[in-house]
């Protein structure tokens, strides 16, 4: 061995060995995808999940908690930009519609689609770019949901490293979108791993991002699973579940039958589709085997003795949707509904002197999250970008209240405001609107609209006043026109 190789190799394995702990803390920030309000253990619900239950004795638990879209694509958007997604842009999905029309693209045709061209404008910074920035090496491993051409994919985006899919969603194990590939690696597409249950991949590929990571360099992992995502097959007995592995179906008590003939199905025909006991089955069993691949990648950041020093965030991108429990809420995803836009968030990080088990009724939103972890990272956000949130460190430790005091939606036709203790919801296309005083009515069933005309009026100008905010703002793409 040459002397300058001896050099090379000794300076690498006390790289390994000996080297300082990172400053800054490393990061974890895994998003569920439509996970029900009460579809947890430690929520109350039914769902087997330990690891995540750890999580909520270990850290703190948020029961006021709000997303700032009630679907995917927009929900991810707000949250590795902290901005309101009628302000970063991305205001609705990045998807195609015949699919659920039973339609199939050639690949020449669905090249020039909006799913495969749109993506979230490229003037917009992500939580990785500043973290990147402060000296984080940055990971993705699963949903990304913001773009696949190239220039949106996370690779161009701050990360350092992708494994996942593009799309919106996928069936699990042949990890298409209604027939179409989305599976990358970095910038190609890949078919290696078809045929493999999407949460294991996701899984290998955290721990083989922390088995890389130098241990005095901070991280952040951002793992956003499928589950508990409908899967999006155009097999009729597929799409009508969440598909999960059996052995974590065997945990849950036997159900029978498992398929039903249904005449109301949505390209028109009869057809053969799960019962809604075996989806919820499927549900609980999809939402616990992701609950194992995150006590697993616990473990690994455990044994690397610096799971103290991480902070770990778990969320739901939307609320819960097919298959879900969002008790007591009303509604599901979609909807300005409590059940479309509160999800469960809990948060771990004992070194930020966060007090373990307990539980946060502070009104707080999912645009809290990148000042917060770039105010602990000591990472930069330019003062030209304008955040929608703020560092939420105080107010977790209960030093502070939360200063926020309103939180605003929008989708399409479907409005939805809070402000202090009220919440408004206005949807013309399912005739459904209301007032309610949801401190007092979290299930909104109590229409105060006809007592407090005075609060409704207020609630509704300060929706306006937001409204013409974000038209004011400089326009982003894909959906306006300027
Ligand atoms: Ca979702």
């Amino acid at each position: 061995m040459t002397g300058l190789l001896c050099i090379v190799v000794f300076f690498i394995a006390s790289s390994w060995t000996d080297a300082a702990p990172p400053t800054s803390p490393s990061i974890v920030l895994i998003v569920a995808d439509d996970l029900g309000y009460n579809d947890l253990g430690c929520l109350g619900g039914q769902i087997i999940s330990p690891n995540l239950d750890r999580l909520a004795v270990e850290g703190i638990r948020l029961t006021n908690f709000y997303v700032a879209w009630s679907a995917c694509t927009p929900s991810r958007g707000a949250l590795l930009t902290g901005r309101y997604p009628q302000r970063n842009g991305i205001s609705d999905m990045i998807r195609n519609e015949a699919p659920d029309y039973g339609h199939r693209y050639t690949a020449a045709q669905y090249a020039a689609t909006f799913e495969r061209i749109g993506g979230m404008d490229v003037r917009e910074s992500t939580l990785a770019n500043y973290l990147s920035d402060a000296g984080y090496r940055c990971g993705i491993y699963g949903k990304w949901d913001l773009g696949s051409l190239r220039r949106f994919l996370p690779t161009s985006r701050g990360f350092d490293d992708f494994y996942g899919f593009v799309n919106t969603g996928i069936d699990y194990y042949t990890h298409e979108r209604y027939g179409v590939p989305s599976m990358f690696r970095n910038e190609s597409p890949t078919v290696d791993d078809r045929g493999t249950y999407c949460t294991d991949l996701f899984l290998r590929e955290a721990l083989r991002f922390l088995d890389q990571q130098p241990s005095d360099q901070p991280y952040f992992l951002y793992l956003p699973f499928n589950a508990p995502h409908n899967s999006s097959s155009l097999d009729p007995k597929i799409r009508s579940t969440i598909q999960a592995p059996e052995r974590f179906k065997a945990m849950y008590p036997e159900v029978a039958p498992t398929y039903r003939t249904t005449d109301r199905y949505r390209y028109g025909n009869p057809a053969t589709v799960v019962t809604t006991e075996a989806r919820r089955r499927d549900y609980a069993a999809a939402v616990t085997c992701m609950d194992d691949a995150i006590g697993q990648v616990i473990s690994r950041i455990e044994s690397r003795g610096q799971l103290d020093q991480t902070i770990v965030i778990f969320l739901s991108d939307n609320g819960g949707g097919g298959g879900s429990d969002n008790t007591p809420l009303r509604g599901k995803k979609s909807t300005m509904w409590e059940g479309g836009v509160r999800v469960p968030c809990l948060v771990r990080w004992p070194d930020g002197k966060l007090k373990p088990g307990q539980v946060n009724d502070q009104l707080l939103t999912s645009l809290e999250i990148l000042p917060s972890l770039c105010s602990a990272a000591d990472a930069e956000v330019p003062a030209d970008v304008t955040l929608d949130g703020f560092d939420w460190w105080d107010t977790l430790r209960g030093d502070t209240e939360s200063p926020r005091k309103s939180m605003f939606w929008k989708r399409q036709d479907r409005r939805g405001a809070r402000v202090d203790d009220w919440k408004w919801v206005d949807m013309p296309d399912k005739d459904q609107s209301g007032l309610y005083r949801i401190t007092d009515d979290i299930g909104e069933s109590n229409d105060l609209s006809q007592q407090y005309p005075d609060v409704l009026a207020d609630i509704q100008a300060k929706y306006r006043q937001w409204e013409s905010e974000m038209q004011d703002a400089p326009p982003r793409g894909p959906f306006r026109d300027f």
